[in-house]
């Protein structure tokens, strides 16, 4: 069953009205962990009259102020299997057929299946606000509806062999005129150390704004890793497999000097091509400075410890 969320029968600028005033009710968590799909905060989840509200992190009402358009979210877009220009996409995807979905889960785990797009949308969904850093130095903030994917990896029960997890966008070159030309190794493959997959800041997203996903932004269903760069979040998911080595990723095997598996947001280490120092927010003129783990950095700097970030790029 498809849930409707308020939203969707709502103009966005009263969407963003009504989210302004309970964020002001003082129903603000961290950005990230505002809960329950893109409905608004119920009043009982408001702190009495009487007793402090919650430290509200800056950075989360920084972020809710931030928000990028719903036309810019879904007309500038990165999908190289409908087009290489950003532009073009939204046009070259319109049309682009997403029901019926499946989604095979298998490889190293005891209960492989295969989730049909409305198995998929029964995963209790919530809102989660997060920037979105491109390798190539823009960025956007976006109002994702998803779950964590560690709910999707526990329903298949992963085995004590599973250290990482690969994913597979769709292969369809009648359906994404793309994939016709040779610029990547299609389909379209992107990887996470298991612990990075289970993490809870890591989502599968079904909506963005409390609409279902529009091709252009990966429909049905799409992976968003906030902490990392724009590719390692894969668009249009047929496939999962829980593996025992790290996968081989499409941006690594195209160019291995530029692109590494783990892609984190790192303002100190340079793309050999350009600095990785500052971003264009889409929407703004000026520039800001590129935050180390785009701003992730409280929840998943412990992933990391000990490990080389220039080396392990
Ligand atoms: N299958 C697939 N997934 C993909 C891409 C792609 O070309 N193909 N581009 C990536 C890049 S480089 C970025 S920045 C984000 C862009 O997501 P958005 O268009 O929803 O903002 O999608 C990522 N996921
Ligand atoms: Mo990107």
């Amino acid at each position: 069953m498809v849930k409707i969320h308020p939203s969707e029968i709502t103009p966005e600028h009263v969407y963003l009205n009504r989210r302004q005033f309970l964020l002001g009710a003082g129903a603000a968590l961290a950005s990230w962990a505002l809960g329950g799909c893109a409905c608004p905060q119920e009043p009982e989840q408001q702190p009495p009259s009487g007793t402090s509200a919650p430290i509200e992190s800056p950075q989360a009402g920084d972020l809710e102020a931030e928000l990028n358009t719903f036309e810019e979210i879904t007309g500038f877009n990165n999908f190289y299997e409908f087009s290489l220009s950003k532009t073009e996409v939204a046009r070259l995807a319109e049309g682009f057929v997403t029901s019926p979905w499946d989604l095979e889960v298998g490889g190293l785990v005891s209960t492989p299946r295969t989730f049909g797009l409305e198995d998929i949308l029964k995963f209790e969904r919530e809102e989660r606000i997060y920037r979105m850093r491109c390798v190539e130095a823009w960025s956007m903030v976006i109002p994702w509806d998803g779950f964590p994917l560690r709910k999707l990896l526990e329903a298949v029960e992963p085995t004590s062999d599973a250290k990482y997890v690969r994913f597979e966008t769709l292969y369809d070159p009648e359906r994404m005129p793309g994939q016709n030309a040779s610029v990547l190794d299609w389909p379209y493959v992107e990887g996470l150390r298991l612990d990075e997959a289970m993490h809870d800041l890591t989502l599968l997203a079904t909506g963005l704004y409390g609409k279902d996903l529009l091709p252009q932004n990966g429909a049905p269903v799409r992976l968003v890793v906030p902490w990392k760069y724009g590719f390692k979040s894969i668009k249009s998911i047929v496939k999962i497999d829980l593996v025992a080595k790290e996968p081989v990723t499409t941006w690594a095997a195209a160019s291995p000097t530029e692109y590494g598996f783990y892609a984190n947001v790192n303002p100190d280490v340079s793309h050999p091509r350009w600095s990785q120092a500052s971003e264009r927010r889409i929407g703004e003129s000026g520039r800001r400075e590129t935050l180390l783990f785009n701003g992730y950095g409280e929840e998943v700097a412990a992933l990391y410890e000990g490990l080389d970030l220039t080396k392990n790029f």
